[in-house]
């Protein structure tokens, strides 16, 4: 087990560093204090190659927008959240509106855009970064305080663990996930119109024409959302369900998961034999097929472009806050908020 921290350049005097996480396998995990944002997940393939399977930008300035929201841990509420607003006991609360009348995955200065206080940890078996942050009463317009802790652990087992943990001293809305794209190609070698992705979930949320759910959960069966068997994701970029059509061709749609822990997200990328598996307790997952992957930029070497990753987001369904008929998203005072998602690299020949 290795960790190497390095300074990559400076915010406001503060120092941005990049940790590296190596196992005993060779397996590589980059990360910042900014943004908690995975920069490269290094994981061999059939052959045993090792090779980046994320996204990430060339240039670090890219970070200080970071439009896609690339590899960024998302607070205080992944997700849309309807006319910016919610009610919680009795009052209205008025949050930051950073996409149209809405708002999108915390507001405008999201936890992707802190400085995280950070600390990495090297043991016989495991070796990892605890990120911590506060976020203050009134950011963004949630309530009270909230002590954020994410910890990223490496194992030799090729896994990848981010625990999330905060504690409020208010009620507030709170849901966090990973923005990570993942490509398994291998240094982004082709997009992932050929991987597999496979879903235990019977249900999906339809969206809106912001892209926020309707309210419906809707069988998956008879649907491009029926991933019970797993599909090809150039099947699904290609249907003409209104629904694939109105997000830009491919998913920005949550599925609700029937199992946890237990593989319920599988994709594979048959060429390079590489396998993710993501296990989760969050009740649902955002699958985005990076319809709308800006052009501008470079990434991993290339200019962007759409289809180049695919995001798991594991979280609570978005807008909970505006529907009582789905799973509350809101931390109560005092309580422990706390969920781990696992993320496991395997070979197809089982190597
Ligand atoms: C996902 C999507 C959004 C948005 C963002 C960059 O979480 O739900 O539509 O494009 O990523």
């Amino acid at each position: 087990m290795k960790l190497l921290q390095e300074q990559r350049t400076k915010i406001n005097g503060q120092p941005i560093i990049a940790f590296t996480l190596t196992n005993d396998h060779g397996m590589e995990v980059t990360c910042l204090n900014y943004g908690c944002i995975i920069t490269s997940i290094l994981v061999p393939d059939k052959n045993g190659n090792m090779e980046n399977v994320v996204l990430a930008f060339d240039n670090f300035s890219s970070y200080l927008t970071n439009r896609p929201y690339l590899g960024a841990v998302i607070g205080r509420v992944a997700g849309r959240i309807k006319n910016s607003s919610f009610q919680l006991n009795g009052k209205t609360y008025t949050l930051h509106a950073n996409e149209h009348k809405n708002h999108l995955h915390g507001g405008k200065k999201g936890f992707h855009h802190v400085i995280w206080q950070a600390t990495g940890f090297s043991k016989k078996e495991e070796v990892g970064v605890r990120f911590s942050h506060r976020s203050v009463d009134g950011e963004e317009g949630y309530p009270g305080n909230v002590d954020v802790q994410v910890t990223y652990t490496l194992n030799n087992q090729n896994e990848l663990i981010i625990s999330y943990h905060a504690v409020s001293d208010q009620d507030t809305p709170f849901t966090l996930t990973n923005h990570t794209y993942f490509n398994l190609s291998g240094n982004v070698k082709r997009d992932i119109l050929q991987h597999e992705l496979k879903i235990k979930s019977d249900r999906f949320l339809p969206l809106d024409h912001e892209f926020i759910p309707t309210g419906e959960i809707k069988d998956v069966a008879g649907t491009p959302f029926d991933l019970r068997r797993g599909k090809v994701l150039k099947e699904v970029i290609d249907s003409t369900d209104p629904q694939i059509v109105l997000v830009g061709q491919g998913y920005d749609h949550p599925f609700v998961l029937n199992a946890h822990h237990d593989e319920e997200i599988v994709l594979c990328d048959r060429e390079s034999g590489r396998i993710l598996i993501v296990e989760t307790d969050e009740v649902g997952v955002v699958v985005y097929t990076g319809n709308h992957l800006p052009h501008e930029e470079k990434m991993n070497g290339v200019p962007s472009r759409k289809y180049l990753g695919i995001c798991l987001e594991t979280q609570a369904l978005p807008n909970a806050v505006h529907y009582a008929h789905f799973p509350s998203c809101i931390l109560r005072a005092g309580e422990v908020y706390s969920s781990t998602t696992k993320y496991k690299f395997r070979v197809a020949d089982g190597k």
